[in-house]
């Protein structure tokens, strides 16, 4: 059994590249493809493999170190095999083996392997599609049909697999490359089990097969390194973990290395795994927060915005109730022609100075009746899941449309309020939600919520169910309509109404009475007057 030096492969022209990561120690037992070391340079991170299976002997590289295209990296002593003994200035004889070329020596392989082309299949016609994500990494072993890269058009985006089972050795686009048909992507480790003598790709260097692409890979294009995409380019992590991040569908941004420069390890991918396995509920706050990874500059002009800290909450809330609650709208509408007649009429004329009462006051009358109808619709489900909390407090939150974004203020003990007290309040707290001054306490305790862009305009939303509650009304713009009444089309002011409710805890048919019975108080508001 001899010694045989293992050395950096071809680099695809770049110098100097750090080793940031070394995976074994001497005496230890590997086997062939196993990582040796990893290098990273400003655009990728690879790991130069084990040849072959064997010991290490000794490394000859330390963390930090700077490596070019052939520069010895470790020795190793190989199983079983008796390598061809090749001179070097070395006391002992070693043998000179390039990492991918496995075969160098004069032993008798079982298979053979080939470093093959990955082309851009038919593209249908099209042509110059651009690369918009590179899914796998050098180094990684993917199988037959396993995604390579993302191809899109304007008018579609495609998967490009790798047709055979091998390891990746170069990836000959970057993100934002345009492709042909015929043009090669990438190049493959493929191993074929009884083709001593099948050509490869490479077959013109024999002894030291590149990780960069072949000469013939295309003339116009010259040999690039992958550059990882932008999300994870400040991502410090092998293309194992990589591969085992994308398994779990974990994004690496979000793990904390534990390795040396705060490298992500293996085991740190697993544990954050183990964690969000653990602690389900947290998962859609965090979902909240993440937008594009897309550098949408290169598609044109752009600028950023800071979010306001109310939008970063409201959106978290949004996903948190999106994401757990099943929701459904029911929609219907409330002939408000009386009531518009009275409120602009008799109402008005009757009103203390400064004081102006919208379709909104009525709406909240409406609700706080509806609400002790049909009390499912002011509860909450127990935290199990399994009781039901009926509240026999109805405070009502109103949507305040502000400049810094959405401000629910609400309306305490509505069954105890009248028509004015509700006109009143509501403007009141949407001013001080305008300018800033609602205290933390007036946005708590909300049992049911109301959400008005009638005086905006649209004929019907559906809005989004404000967890812990189970469910919200939408009031659209009313508008004048023909309505039959059994023997003519008459002219009547309808207000469109959507209820979103959490289908867990109200059925459908009771969703289409509240909506009705809404509809039916503001229809005819001497029920609310009572
Ligand atoms: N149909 C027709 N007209 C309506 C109406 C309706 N449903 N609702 C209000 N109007 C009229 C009002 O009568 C008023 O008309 P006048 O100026 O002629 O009196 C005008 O529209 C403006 O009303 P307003 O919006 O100022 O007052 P409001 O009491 O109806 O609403 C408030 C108050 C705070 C709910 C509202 O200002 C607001 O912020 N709405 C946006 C809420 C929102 O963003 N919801 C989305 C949440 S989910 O993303």
């Amino acid at each position: 059994m001899g010694q045989i030096q293992v050395t950096v492969p071809d680099l695809g022209g770049m110098d100097e590249v750090e080793v940031i990561e070394i995976c074994v120690q001497p005496g230890d037992g590997i086997t062939a493809e196993e990582a040796l070391v990893v290098l990273e340079s400003d655009k990728a991170t690879m790991e130069v493999p084990a040849p072959m299976d064997g010991t290490v002997h000794s490394l000859l590289v330390s963390i930090g170190d700077k490596v070019n295209s052939g520069s010895p990296i470790a020795m190793m002593e190989a199983q079983g095999a008796e390598p061809e003994v090749v001179s070097t200035p070395a006391a002992e004889p070693v043998v000179e083996a390039v990492v991918e070329a496995p075969a160098v020596s004069a032993a008798p392989a079982p298979a053979t392997e080939q470093v093959i082309e990955v082309r851009v299949p038919d593209l249908g016609g099209l042509e110059q599609v651009e690369v918009i994500e590179l899914v796998a990494n050098i180094g990684d072993k993917l199988d037959a049909e396993e995604s390579l890269l993302i191809l899109e058009s304007d008018k579609a985006s495609m998967d490009i697999p790798v047709e055979k089972a091998g390891t990746l050795v170069s990836m000959n686009v970057a993100v934002g490359d345009k492709v042909n048909e015929g043009d090669v992507v990438a190049t493959m480790k493929v191993v074929t089990p009884s083709a001593p003598s099948a050509p490869a790709v490479e077959a013109a260097k024999p002894a030291s097969q590149t990780m960069a692409p072949a000469p013939a890979a295309s003339p116009a294009k010259p040999a690039a390194i992958p550059e990882v995409q932008s999300s994870s380019s400040e991502i410090h992590a092998g293309p194992a973990v990589r591969k085992t991040a994308r398994e779990f569908g974990v994004d690496l941004a979000q793990v904390k290395g534990s390795g040396p420069r705060g490298r992500i390890l293996k085991e740190d991918v697993q544990a954050f795994v183990k964690q969000r396995v653990n602690a389900p509920a947290a998962a859609p706050a965090t979902t909240a927060i993440k937008g594009s990874d897309e550098d949408f500059s290169r598609h044109g002009e752009i600028s950023e915005l800071s979010l306001s800290k109310i939008k970063q909450v409201t959106a978290k809330n949004m996903v948190q109730s999106w994401t757990t609650i099943p929701q459904v709208t029911q929609f219907d509408e409330a002939d408000i022609t009386d009531l518009e007649a009275y409120r602009k009429g008799d109402m008005s004329s009757q009103l203390e100075d400064g004081v102006k009462v919208s379709p909104l006051a009525f709406i909240l009358k409406a609700c706080a009746v509806a609400l002790q109808k049909f009390p499912q619709f002011n509860s909450s489900l127990g935290p199990n899941g399994d009781t039901l909390i009926l509240k026999q407090y109805y405070n009502i939150a109103v949507a305040v449309d502000t400049p810094d974004g959405l401000m629910v203020p609400v309306i305490k003990q509505a069954q105890s309020k009248g028509l004015i007290d509700f006109a009143k309040e509501s403007s009141a707290l949407a001013k001080k939600a305008r300018d800033k001054k609602l205290p933390m306490d007036a946005m708590m305790g909300a049992s049911f919520t109301i959400s008005s862009l009638g005086g905006i305009g649209g004929t019907a939303f559906t809005p989004i169910v404000n967890a812990p509650q189970v469910a919200i009304l939408g009031v659209s713009k009313a508008a004048m309509k023909p309505v039959w009444n059994g023997s003519s089309f008459e002219p009547r002011l309808m207000l469109p109404l959507s209820v979103s409710y959490d289908h867990r805890v109200i059925d459908g048919a009771q969703a289409a009475q509240f909506t009705r019975y809404l509809c039916q108080l503001l229809s005819d508001i001497r029920h609310l007057l009572l």
